[in-house]
């Protein structure tokens, strides 16, 4: 069965009014959507704005995702989220593992498995970040550094859970940079990841995950790298805050 498309806006702390949020909502509410791509789209809001966007504007085939949550459900972590109290919210998705976690708030990729095992025994599906530094790529380490990321999450996962993660392949240089990877980089890095699946997991959960590539997507770079054979779709910082984001979800293969 083909991977189904996926695009993730990830708002990260921006914008910062409401306001801003509604035009951008409008926009894509009454977007012109191809209904051939049939992209799964998320947005992820930050949490104070997760359940009051939808509640009140309405958001015509649009999912909702926590930008995070805790390893805990419930008890003295203040400033924490519960994966619990935002499955129920209604908030279907969580984003674990971004390079911004990691790198600003030290989250180790141990931290990462843990969370993302809490998430899902809790009914949240996952957008699982990983990706390498300029460095790390310079030193030719960038399938290493991405298989170390992984490797504790295919400890924690059973075969099935799979079924509720899709993996976002972010390369650090890309993100928020405006240089975007080439589509012979990221087609490279997603295929590794596949292999990788493969024998850590097994084929059939390597066919079936989708892998979708994020750091400064926007409406000029997309279409070539949807061409690419394992790049199931994008997730999206800044261009997902244009009108732009429209022609990024109908860039599909
Ligand atoms: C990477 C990406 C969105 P941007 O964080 O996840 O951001 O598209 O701004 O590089």
């Amino acid at each position: 069965m083909p991977r189904q498309f996926f695009v993730g806006g990830n708002f990260k702390m921006n914008p910062a009014s409401r306001e801003a949020k509604r035009t951008l909502i409008k926009t894509l509410n009454d977007a012109a959507l191809d209904p051939s791509v049939g992209a799964q789209i998320t947005f992820r809001f930050l949490t104070v704005y997760l359940t009051y966007v939808p509640a009140v504007w309405g958001m015509k085939d649009v999912k909702v995702a926590a930008q995070n949550c805790y390893v805990k459900l419930s008890g003295a972590f203040t400033g924490e989220i519960s994966p619990s109290q935002l499955a129920d919210a209604g908030i279907p998705y969580v984003v674990l593992g971004h390079s911004e976690r990691r790198t600003l708030f030290h989250e180790s990729s141990e931290l990462v498995a843990q969370k993302t095992r809490v998430a899902l025994d809790n009914g949240l599906s996952v957008i699982l970040c990983v990706g390498e530094t300029l460095s790390e790529r310079e030193a030719e380490k960038t399938k290493e550094v991405v298989e170390k990321q992984l490797e504790p999450v295919t400890q924690q996962l059973k075969e099935a859970d799979w079924q509720k993660i899709v993996i976002a392949y972010e390369p650090v240089w890309a993100i928020g940079t405006g240089k975007v990877a080439s589509s012979a980089q990221a087609q490279q890095a997603h295929a590794d990841i596949r292999a990788f699946l493969v024998k850590a997991v097994s084929p059939a959960v390597a066919e079936s995950t989708r892998i979708i590539y994020g750091g400064s997507v926007t409406a000029s770079n997309c279409k070539e790298l949807a061409t690419q054979k394992d790049l199931d779709g994008f997730l999206v910082g800044g261009a997902s805050l244009k009108p732009e984001f429209v022609d990024i979800i109908n860039a599909t293969k």
